[in-house]
């Protein structure tokens, strides 16, 4: 599931005794909601190596990727053992790698990507080609209860190099040129708890899951907000051009049609990622791997993404004239009198300068006076 992100403030504008208002909203960097726990230990960093084999290796008599990952979320081969499985390593993290089929099948909803588990840092390089056997399964990153999407693994694997210094299989576009994600609909079938129909044209789950595990990039990509704690990135690609709306702030807007499927996070798995604020660009392509972890799909970056800032900066109210009243709202995010020192600081200056004093303030999510954080 892709999470809402929620502005933290809102503003409601009211005329008072008939009173002439003035009142400018105070927009600040809009925090994206993160669900997620952090990521699971990575030990980056292993960097795409000069390639010299522009010959796709041939196909193997074992069984394809794509018929591992089949056209869906849960593999036709989940609990089975598969053997001879060959791709070329385009990925590796601290406990496995992900390997690509240089010989995809031609259809666009099966993946040719695959993680396969090692538990420890395995011992091969980007670009082997590697015949693999083990188990197939569908892991959960949390529990299935919470509503998580599997990913598709091989567990418990032996594998043997091939060949090295293979050419990587070219980036799948997701954006212009490439494959277009879906701007709209996260699933369209809304009982569909078994994620038994597959739609990866129209809907966003879809779309990703028919490139887990698969190299991909996003050309011309905006942040539509912050680097979280949890370091990841919410972008979309195209500067926006195939998103349905983003603020003139910079942050993706939703509907009660539309949570964004457009948007993807980027994650630190293997390589780390920058601290980046809303609307920074990025000023070359975004390539690594589609991954999913903890609600969302997730891109794991493998080139070190390169930036230049937005310089948004929080805007300042007009301040109110003698004959005016200035009326805010303003969302203080689990306010506590008893919480963090520093955080009622930056909210009082806030008000003062930014907001300007206003004469009537309507505050959101403050606690009772003996309540610490609500759950
Ligand atoms: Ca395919
Ligand atoms: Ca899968
Ligand atoms: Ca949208």
């Amino acid at each position: 599931m892709i999470t809402k992100t929620s502005h933290p403030f809102t503003a409601r504008l009211k005329l008072v005794f008939g009173v002439a208002l003035s009142f400018v909203l105070v927009a600040c960097a809009v925090t994206p909601t993160s669900t997620v726990a952090p990521a699971t230990s990575a030990s980056p960093t292993i960097a795409a190596p000069t390639l010299a084999s522009a010959v796709a290796p041939t196909k193997s008599a074992g069984t394809a990727i794509h018929d591992i990952q089949g056209a869906g979320h849960i593999s036709p081969l989940a609990g089975k053992t598969v053997k001879g499985v060959q791709g070329i390593i385009i990925a590796i993290r601290s406990d496995g790698f992900y390997m690509q089929d240089p010989n995809p099948d031609n259809d666009e909803a099966t993946s040719e990507g695959i993680l396969v588990f090692t538990i420890t840092l395995p011992k091969v390089k980007i670009g082997d080609l590697v015949s693999v056997e083990g188990d197939v399964k569908e892991f959960y990153p949390r529990d299935i209860a919470t509503g998580d999407l599997p990913i598709t693994e091989i567990i418990k694997p032996t594998f043997t190099v091939v060949s090295s210094g293979n050419k990587l299989p070219d980036p799948i576009i997701i954006g212009t040129g490439g494959r277009i994600p879906p701007n709209k609909v996260i699933k369209s079938e809304k009982g569909d708890a078994d994620q038994t129909k597959f739609n990866p044209k129209t809907d966003g789950i879809d779309f990703y899951e028919s490139l887990e595990s698969m190299l991909v990039q996003v050309n011309d990509a905006v942040a539509v907000g912050p680097t979280s704690r949890f370091r990841e990135i919410p972008i979309v690609g195209d500067k926006g051009a195939n998103a349905t709306y983003i603020s003139g702030r910079g942050a993706m807007v939703i509907s009660a049609e539309d949570y964004n499927p457009e948007r993807i996070h980027l994650d630190d798995v293997i390589l780390p990622t920058p601290t980046v604020n809303v609307g920074d660009r990025f000023t070359k392509p975004i390539i690594g791997i589609m991954d999913y972890t903890f609600g969302n799909y997730k891109l794991q970056i493998t080139q070190r993404p390169s930036f230049e800032s937005s310089g948004i900066k929080p805007e300042v109210t007009v301040k109110q004239k003698e004959n005016q009243i200035a009326v805010a709202t303003f969302n203080v995010e689990n306010f506590a009198a008893n919480g963090d020192a520093q955080k009622i600081k930056d909210l009082a200056k806030i008000i003062v300068e930014n907001l300007q004093s206003p004469d009537i303030i309507g505050i959101e999510e403050i606690q009772e006076c003996s309540a610490r954080i609500a759950g």
